[in-house]
């Protein structure tokens, strides 16, 4: 039977989805790209599914764009003309960030290993982004003479300030799991032999606080970086009117008054 490309897993309400071409540390080739916007797709629908985490198989977390892949890299093109890369771009790396974005869930990118061009990118598109000490992250697009796609002209600067975004992007450098999480760029950075498990409790976390209002947190937050701070004020008051008349307030205010752990249930 053929390996699945993206692996997906089931533990309690959290779904693992485990990029799965090691040898190639994961890089994206089309076919992987359509099983993982099902998986996403699939996981966005499962009202059992509370928490996405997304991880790598074997040493690597995402290599970014398979240079090798005829249906997306520059050979794919004949050869007379030149490549038309913003086609991959358009028709792979920026549906994904979208969904990613924009997922009912929160995602974790868990990243166990190196993150390289719009692999690092898809990861620092999930909500929290934590990394094994051995880890690192390079935005390797300036080596082949590209841009950060998949997100990073947008998200490195917010991350990380202007100075270090353009110094991560022009050199190109391999930045460690430890210094991602110094610079801000990502959440955490979990020794090896506890990765696992971290991520799980993480996971689980996740999965027990209510949904509903995590996904709006996102979209506040992210709606707030192009409005002026008295517009962000008004939507603020939109999201919570909504949020308001949701389940789980009622909910998280009666298990406040009760002295007992709240259950969540919206999505
Ligand atoms: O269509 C478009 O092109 C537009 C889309 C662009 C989006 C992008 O992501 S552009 C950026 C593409 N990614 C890269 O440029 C990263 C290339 N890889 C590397 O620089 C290095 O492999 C790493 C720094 C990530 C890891 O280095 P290292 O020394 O730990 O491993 P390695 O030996 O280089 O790689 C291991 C194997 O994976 C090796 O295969 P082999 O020799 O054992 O058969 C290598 O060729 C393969 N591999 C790694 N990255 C890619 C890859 N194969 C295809 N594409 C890759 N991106």
């Amino acid at each position: 039977m053929e390996e699945l490309l993206v692996r997906s897993a089931d533990r309690g309400a959290v779904r693992t989805l485990t990029l799965n071409r090691p040898k190639a540390l994961n890089s994206f080739t089309g076919a992987m790209h359509g099983e993982l916007m099902a998986a996403l797709e699939a996981a966005a629908c499962d009202a059992r599914v509370r928490c996405v985490v997304l991880t790598g198989s074997g040493r690597g977390f995402c290599a970014g764009q398979d240079l090798a892949d005829p249906s997306v890299a520059p050979q794919g093109d004949s050869r007379d003309e030149p490549p038309d890369v913003g086609n991959a771009i358009e028709r792979y790396y920026r549906p994904l960030a979208l969904r990613l974005r924009s997922m009912p869930v929160p995602v974790v990118a868990a990243v166990n290993g190196v993150a390289a061009g719009a692999g690092a990118n898809a990861a620092l598109c999930c909500d929290i982004v934590v990394a094994a000490r051995s880890a690192s992250f390079i935005q390797a697009f300036s080596k082949i003479g590209l841009v950060p796609d998949c997100g990073g002209t947008w998200l490195l600067p917010r991350l990380v300030g202007r100075g270090h975004a353009i110094a991560l992007a022009m050199l190109g450098e391999k930045l460690s799991g430890e210094d991602a999480a110094a610079s801000g760029l990502i959440w955490k950075c979990i020794d090896d032999a506890a990765f696992p498990a971290e991520v799980d409790a993480l996971a689980d976390r996740l999965a027990s606080l209510p949904t509903k209002a995590l996904a709006a947190t996102r979209a506040a937050i992210d709606a707030a970086i192009s409005l002026s701070f008295a517009e962000s004020l008004g939507n603020e008051a939109d999201v919570q009117r909504t949020l308001g008349r949701a389940n789980d307030f009622a909910e998280g205010v009666a298990a406040f008054m009760a002295k007992r752990a709240p259950s969540f249930s919206d999505r």
